[in-house]
């Protein structure tokens, strides 16, 4: 493909400049910004997340921040997962819904306190529903995206590294919850979480102009333990099973179909604005859901559109996502499938533009 061109609609972040001094060599748009995808290759970047550590620039998962009375209502009219149980220091995955139960985004909810959450969002723009949610209930909230980005460090050399940058108090957050730590002067969220199955942190930098400093302290405090500059591994997140919003799903997709029926509680999520929708669905169940699926052959090119899955010639699915496995010796990929055909060790074919290709559901995701 012909290179991107660079203009302030495009936004850069607060680590762009470390990101280029690395040698980024793709870059993908997120949110209106800079997502770096390969720094040596994707494969040398994947084996290098497996055994070591990486710095990654997400400040393109930008947050949609609620501060005011109304804050933890308008968060649970937002989502069917129950949040009463949610205290502040915790993060919950959580699925967006529509008035119809469709997915509008899949992000991270960060409870900072009562009357203050950050939506750490995956690609869409999710600020124009909320701040519409808001206008036509008259709530008293305010909505904006706050100057804070998220650096993650991933691997399982993680929780050593960020242990030099912050103290061996880190090493006591637990999964999915969040501390406050010192930065030169400043006091940061950080979380254990991050888009990998390999463990580590993501740091909420609150102000880009320390953006930088940060990223040079974790290089220099984790210099031998070999950090590398990294970002979200395709190879990896395929592997891990987790969703990309706008590949594997789209608002035209329920949470259920997404896998992510573990996250609703649809009954319990009183004020979740898809509650009656999700409702009606769930008695049903699904007729189509996300399967983790092989595809056997040679290396695939990038899935840059939905290639047909295919049953004795008829369409009864899609495949959104695929990438040769180094560790699985076979093509690793999502997709979503319907009811007649999603049974593990259910034989299909893929049509990934280049000939029809055996495929296979799998029980589970690799790991
Ligand atoms: N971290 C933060 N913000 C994000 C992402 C992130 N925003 C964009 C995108 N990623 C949102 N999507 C996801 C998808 C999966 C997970 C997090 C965000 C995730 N899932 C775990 C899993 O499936 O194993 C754990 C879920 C759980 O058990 O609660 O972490 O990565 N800040």
């Amino acid at each position: 493909m012909a290179l991107i061109s660079p203009s302030r609609r495009l936004r850069r972040t607060p680590f762009s400049e470390g990101v280029e001094a690395a040698g980024v060599k793709a870059y993908t748009v997120y949110n209106h910004m800079l997502l770096p995808t390969v720094f040596r290759s994707v494969q040398e970047d994947y084996r290098h997340l497996k055994t070591a550590v990486q710095v990654w620039d997400v400040a393109c998962e930008r947050q949609v921040e609620l501060r005011g009375p109304d804050a933890a209502r308008l968060m649970q009219m937002l989502t069917p997962r129950d949040l009463r149980a949610m205290l502040p220091g915790q993060c919950y995955y959580v699925p967006i819904v529509d008035e119809t139960g469709g997915m509008l985004n899949d992000p991270v909810a960060v409870k900072l306190a009562e009357d203050r959450w950050w939506i750490s969002i995956a690609d869409s723009d999710l600020l124009y529903w909320v701040k519409g949610v808001v206008q036509g209930w008259r709530l008293d909230v305010l909505v904006d995206e706050p100057d804070v980005s998220p650096l993650a460090v991933q691997g399982p050399k993680a929780e050593d590294l960020l242990a030099r940058v912050f103290g061996d108090a880190v090493r006591d957050v637990r999964f999915f919850r969040f501390g406050l730590f010192d930065f030169q002067g400043r006091s940061l969220v950080v979380a254990r979480s991050g888009y990998s199955k390999q463990g580590g942190f993501e740091i909420y930098v609150e102000g880009g102009d320390i953006g930088m400093p940060l990223w040079n302290a974790l290089m220099e405090a984790g210099r031998d333990l070999d950090v590398w500059a990294g970002c979200p591994n395709l190879i990896e997140r395929i592997e891990g099973g987790l969703l990309s919003y706008g590949n594997d799903m789209t608002d035209d997709n329920t949470p259920h179909e997404c896998g992510l029926g573990k996250f609703c509680d649809t009954q319990t999520a009183i004020g979740c604005i898809g509650r009656d929708a999700l409702l009606r669905v769930a008695k049903e169940g699904p007729v189509q859901q996300i399967r983790p699926i092989a595809i056997e052959g040679p290396a695939l090119p990038p899935c840059d559109r939905w290639w047909p899955v295919l049953a004795k010639g008829k369409r009864v699915g899609r495949v959104s996502s695929a990438a040769a496995s180094p560790d699985f010796d076979t093509n690793v990929a999502i997709g979503m499938v319907r009811m007649t055909h999603w049974d593990p060790g259910t034989e299909l074919e893929v049509d990934a533009g280049e000939g029809l290709r055996k495929a296979v559901v799998q029980p589970k995701f690799w790991i």
